[in-house]
């Protein structure tokens, strides 16, 4: 079990201003900011982050859209962080995720839902090498 996870505001909830409120309830929850940064994907690094879903339907819908607008990284830190933040989150398809989760809150769609939240440890940490240098992160 480790307490790191990793997460991504996604363009959808960036373009309707709702990153303020899930970062504030991102801290509220617990959570201490590991690392942080504002960017905007290509397609080919959008592709490259989600290379794993490549045989999957959606996937050409998925890279069109997390490369379509800014998103917030960020790595965080609690006690069984990837279980805890997935619960938080919520359901991948919004319509099935439980009341006051952030998909539920803040989600559109299944394809449009709002946050990434690492699915274990092991992706928790190839994601976060994925955007940060070790000089980008506090500890
Ligand atoms: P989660 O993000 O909850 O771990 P995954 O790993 O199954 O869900 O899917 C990764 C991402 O792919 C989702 N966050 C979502 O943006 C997208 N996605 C998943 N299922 C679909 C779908 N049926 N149609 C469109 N996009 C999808």
């Amino acid at each position: 079990m480790t307490n790191r996870t990793f997460t991504m505001i996604k363009p959808d909830a960036m373009k309707s201003g709702h990153a303020g409120l899930i970062l504030d309830r991102i801290i509220k929850e617990g959570y201490k900011i590991v690392a942080l940064k504002m960017t905007k994907l290509s397609a080919d690094k959008a592709g490259e982050f989600y290379a794993i879903h490549k045989e999957r339907p959606f996937y050409g819908e998925l890279v069109q859209f997390m490369s379509s607008g800014p998103i917030i990284a960020a790595i965080l830190e609690k006690k069984d962080a990837v279980t805890q933040f997935r619960t938080l989150i919520g359901a991948t398809d919004p319509a099935k995720a439980a009341e006051g989760t952030i998909r539920k809150l803040y989600a559109a769609n299944v394809g449009e839902n709002a946050v990434h939240g690492s699915d274990s440890d092991e992706n928790a940490k190839i994601e976060g090498d994925f955007f940060f240098s070790g000089l980008e992160r506090v500890l």
